[in-house]
């Protein structure tokens, strides 16, 4: 390779380096640091019953009874499945909306979860 060919690629090295520093400061500005948030299934009712979270963030479900239950979108865009007495299910919010869900295996606990 010449010297010629040489630096015309480091260039076009730092120039693929400054774009990936400016997408990443770009991620960084829209969504600094994503959170974690608890949501307690406890006698047979989701709390809180109605939780607001950022784009990226984590929500946990942590089922404090002694039985199983689910946390199931009722459009059936997520579905924890049963989670067992003393377990939990985790689930990141990839995309904004307005989540109404409920428990397959109670049907009255009803909870609303909102991404924005
Ligand atoms: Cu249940």
């Amino acid at each position: 390779m010449s010297a010629l060919a040489a630096r015309r690629l480091a260039l076009v090295f730092a120039a693929a380096g400054l774009l990936l520093v400016g997408v990443g400061l770009a991620a960084a500005a829209e969504h600094a640091e994503p959170r974690h948030h608890t949501i307690t299934i406890e006698g047979n009712a989701f709390r809180p019953d109605d939780l607001t979270v950022d784009r990226g963030d984590t929500v946990v479900w942590v089922n404090r009874d002694f039985y199983p239950h689910t946390a199931t979108d009722t459009e059936g865009r997520f579905d924890s499945g049963t989670i067992p007495a003393n377990d939990s299910w985790a689930l990141t919010a990839e995309a904004s909306g307005e989540f109404q869900y409920f428990c397959t295996l109670h049907p009255t606990m009803k909870a609303t979860l909102r991404v924005r």
